[in-house]
């Protein structure tokens, strides 16, 4: 007899037709629709701000929507009604932050909110969530990850050519942002774990995503892990 060959063991799923499991989806799944429907709102002001990319933003922002759509879909698969009110109190700081930026006429820091912190928060969200979803809500994961990657380059290829020029400008504005995405995070901890998603975790997959968006426009690795470090030391403790 042959022995059987190695292979990676399938991650334990969720029990998705669970109380508590649907009750925990209800709120990700709201906070996850209406952060879609925020970033689609984000990217068509982001077009009014910048006419010469303005076709390029309406078409990132219209992506956002139909994100937003698609993850409706994943819960109405479940039979989940999500909890958009709850979501709409819990990105009401960090959507408020983003329109601080546009009246003070600050497109750095409106870049940096949605296309860096929001942008790199989505896609380690989404890839921790990858191996945990139904098999509805897989591929439509899958597919949007590819999306945001988009999203995140773009900031980051508007960024690069003017770092020397921003870099204040995105650390001020770092600063402030992602201490309130973080608290966001930390008031859906224990949902985040009902659903198959370790919250220390999510932290470490942003703080990866983030150090890469921060060396791609134009920050050394250690300048970069320093900043890092600063904004996430108190990161669910
Ligand atoms: C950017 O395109 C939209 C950003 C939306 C906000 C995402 C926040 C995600 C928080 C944790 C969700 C876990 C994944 C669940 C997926 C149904
Ligand atoms: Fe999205
Ligand atoms: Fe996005």
């Amino acid at each position: 007899m042959s022995a059987a060959p190695s292979s990676v063991p399938a991650p334990q799923l969720p029990h998705f037709d669970a109380p508590a499991y649907r009750a925990a989806f209800s709120r990700i799944n709201g906070l996850v629709i209406v952060g879609e429907g925020m970033a689609d709102r984000h990217f068509r002001r982001l077009a009014a701000l910048l006419p010469e990319q303005r076709d390029e933003l309406l078409r990132l922002g219209a992506m956002e929507g139909r994100h937003a759509v698609d993850f409706a879909g994943c819960g109405r698969h479940l039979e989940v009604r999500p909890d958009n009110a709850l979501a709409r109190r819990l990105l009401a700081p960090l959507h408020e932050q983003f329109l601080e930026a546009e009246r003070q006429g600050d497109l750095v820091g409106c870049l940096v909110i949605q296309c860096l912190i929001i942008e790199c928060f989505a896609v380690a969200a989404y890839r921790l969530y990858l191996p945990v979803a139904d098999a509805y809500a897989r591929p439509i994961t899958a597919a949007v990850l590819r999306d945001e990657a988009e999203h995140l380059n773009f900031g980051e290829q508007w960024l690069r050519p003017r770092f020397a020029a921003v870099a204040e400008r995105v650390e001020a504005c770092a600063g402030r942002a992602v201490p309130v995405a973080l608290a966001m995070l930390s008031a859906l901890e224990a949902d985040l774990r009902a659903i198959g998603i370790e919250p220390q975790e999510l932290v470490a997959e942003f703080v990866v995503e983030f150090q890469a968006a921060l060396e791609a426009i134009g920050y050394g690795a250690r300048e970069a892990r320093r900043l890092l470090n600063r904004l996430t030391a108190r990161a669910l403790s």
